[in-house]
């Protein structure tokens, strides 16, 4: 199991997208836990990718060819997840922030979320605080979550949060907050209600803000 996570890994790292397609197939026939390989496999790839970017090892058509990869794997894998649909688990809008493009988290926490229960409604990538609002109204989401792969773009976030301060709203949708320079302190400073590191934190997560009657002070995350 370990070989086969770190013959993923270097697949993604190395934009190898025959090879992903073989391997995500050694997976399935395997009977693996999608979750784990995507996790340990695909994310541990991009992190050495994205540590790469960083040290000017790697440019971006390399980092675009690892995402492109990452999808791949995603899309074969995403399938044979275990559905656990059974009931109603809530309604989360869910999008990338303004100026964002990085999508591969946040359609695999949406995935996640979708088969665990939750309605989930996409609004893809770069999506304006204003959207969030008019969507998440439009929907009646019990939950509004946000993905921000940019330190430049997180900022949106606290926007988003202000706006419904300001405009009576905030009671209305729990906030949940998450992506790679996102951590618990920026959620909180940002009068969010959760945090999540992961997919499946962010299940977790998102199951315990449904609880909730009223939002708090204090900060729910895995
Ligand atoms: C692939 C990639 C790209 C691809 C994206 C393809 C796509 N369709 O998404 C492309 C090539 C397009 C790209 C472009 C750029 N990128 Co880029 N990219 C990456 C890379 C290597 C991987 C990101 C990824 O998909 N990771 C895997 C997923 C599964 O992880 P994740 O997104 O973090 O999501 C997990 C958690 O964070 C969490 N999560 C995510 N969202 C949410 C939401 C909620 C609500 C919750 C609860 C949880 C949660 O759950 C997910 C699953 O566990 C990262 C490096 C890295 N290690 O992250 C750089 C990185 C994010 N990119 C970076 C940069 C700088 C750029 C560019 C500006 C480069 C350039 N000069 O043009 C552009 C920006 C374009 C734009 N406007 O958005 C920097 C960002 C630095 C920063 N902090 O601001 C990074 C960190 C690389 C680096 N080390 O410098 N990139």
């Amino acid at each position: 199991m370990s070989d086969l996570l770190s013959r993923i890994s270097d697949a993604v790292r190395w934009g190898r997208k025959d090879e992903i397609e073989k391997l995500a197939e050694e997976v399935i026939a395997n009977n693996i836990d999608p979750i784990e390989v995507i996790q340990k496999g695909g994310v541990a790839g991009l992190d050495s990718l994205g540590q790469a970017f960083e040290e000017l090892e790697a440019f971006l058509p390399e980092l675009m060819m690892g995402g492109e990869t990452m999808k791949i794997l995603i899309d074969k894998l995403s399938p044979h997840m275990e559905n656990q649909k059974s009931a109603f688990a809530g309604k989360v809008v869910i999008g990338t922030v303004k100026g964002d493009l990085h999508d591969i988290g946040k359609n695999l926490v949406a995935t996640t979320l979708s088969v665990n229960g939750f309605n989930v409604v996409d609004l893809g990538v770069d999506v304006s605080t204003n959207k969030f609002i008019e969507l998440a109204t439009q929907n009646d989401a019990d939950i509004i979550a946000m993905s921000s792969l940019l330190t430049t773009s997180a900022y949106y976030m606290e926007e988003l949060v202000t706006r419904l301060v300001k405009e009576d709203m905030r009671s209305k949708f729990k906030v949940i907050v998450g992506g790679g320079p996102i951590d618990p302190n920026w959620a909180k400073t940002i009068g969010a209600d959760a945090y999540a590191r992961t997919a499946v934190g962010a299940v977790k997560t998102c199951k315990e803000l449904m609880k909730i009657e009223k939002i708090s002070e204090t900060l729910i995350g895995d």
